[in-house]
């Protein structure tokens, strides 16, 4: 249902384009990512009190969700649906795209078709959306873009960002993987690699392929090969085993989410191996991400030596964005998320990592234990 007034609509969006232009957007150059140093602020709309008497005050919200192939994007669909509930003064229309980009444009048309107030598209893969962000942009819908990124020519196609830096958290994985090794007197040219990459072309393949490819170069470990495990069980457990019939000195299996690890460890155990962190004495060690309970779990027992945090929770965090809007305050265009580590055993207790923007910092490694696992909330 449209909420906007017209005259409303356009001083906000003349002032928020004049916003853009002195933060420097850089719409000019084809296919470019944003970061955060030409990140532009956008305006909400101004907060004229037709907006809010001209209907019921309902907030209209539709959701283009990536699928629900994994613990962490049931965790994260359960935030949306949560946040943005009628109790809460929206009404939220719910796409699953079942992994398909295509369907992911569709939703978004009908979304315009309905008049939403606000799109927010989590999207399958960065590339591909120029043309229906700007159709979002003609029909004056603000996009919100939630965990992985998009990577389009001008970056007024989307209002913000919130997620998480997918490459800290890659670069992450191999500090520790280096620190683990060192404590435990592995040998860097002992490590052998296989890589259970995810969906080809998401912001988290991406960032989490090249932090471990940046620390096979660092260090010297070899890399034996690399498959996508499209984020899914059934896909990792099937990489798993296909890749140790191809090579039968495997010590490490870097999975980019929980869900393939579980299929590795699946594949693993069958082959009659055992997997944890004592690599010397023949087991595979598991490196995994998103650090969902079932996750976690496996990391108490041992089954995976260390689980990236990536966190899903992103409902509230939109919410406050959407808020803001509505107020007419200004955004930043990229929210990244903090996240932390957590391991099986205590061999690391901090690792040193460069994000996305360059910026080096130090981050605490957590041993897991019962006690904290009982208190996470996904
Ligand atoms: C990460 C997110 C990824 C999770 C997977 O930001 O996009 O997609 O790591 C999920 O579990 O499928
Ligand atoms: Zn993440």
């Amino acid at each position: 249902m449209k909420k906007k007034v017209l005259t409303a609509l356009l001083c906000t969006t003349m002032l928020g384009s004049m916003l853009m232009g002195c933060g420097g957007d850089n719409s000019g150059s084809e296919g470019s990512k944003p970061d955060a140093s030409s990140a532009a602020e956008s305006v909400g709309k101004e907060n004229t009190d037709e907006d809010k008497t001209d209907d019921s005050g309902v907030i209209t919200v539709g959701f283009s969700q990536v699928g629900a192939e994994s613990d962490w994007r049931t965790a994260n669909s359960e935030s949306m649906k949560d946040t943005f509930s009628e109790a809460n003064g929206y009404e939220l229309i719910f796409d699953d795209a079942q992994q398909k980009q295509e369907n992911q444009i569709t939703a978004i048309r009908n979304f315009i078709q309905q008049e939403v107030d606000y799109i927010l598209l989590a999207p399958v893969t960065e590339t591909g959306w120029d043309t229906v962000l700007q159709e979002a942009k003609d029909a004056d819908i603000p996009v919100i873009i939630v965990d992985r990124m998009v990577n389009v020519s001008d970056d007024s196609l989307f209002t913000t960002w919130i997620g998480t830096d997918s490459l800290l958290e890659g670069r992450k994985a191999s500090e520790w993987l280096n620190a683990y090794a060192e404590a435990n007197g592995i040998a860097a040219n002992e490590l052998n690699i296989v890589n259970i990459q995810g969906t080809i072309g998401s912001t988290a393949q991406i960032g989490r392929s090249k932090g471990l490819e940046e620390g096979v170069e660092k260090y010297g470990w070899n890399l034996l090969e690399q498959q996508t495990g499209e984020f899914t069980q059934a896909k990792g457990q099937e990489v798993m085993e296909s890749m140790l019939k191809q090579h039968d000195n495997i010590n490490v299996v870097y999975c980019e989410n929980d869900n393939e690890a579980f299929g590795a460890i699946d594949a693993i155990e069958a082959a009659g191996k055992k997997v944890g962190g004592d690599v010397k004495n023949g087991e595979i060690m598991v490196i995994s991400f998103d650090t969902t309970n079932a996750g976690l779990t496996d990391t108490l027992a041992g089954k995976i030596t260390c689980d990236v945090e990536c966190n899903p929770l992103h409902g509230p965090r939109a919410e406050e964005l959407i808020k803001k809007l509505e107020a007419g305050e200004t955004v930043e265009k990229l929210n990244y998320v903090d996240e932390e580590v957590f391991t099986y055993d205590d061999s690391v207790k901090s690792v040193t990592a460069k994000n996305s923007l360059d910026e080096e910092a130090d981050y605490a490694v957590t041993q897991i234990t019962q006690e904290i696992l009982d208190k996470r909330a996904y």
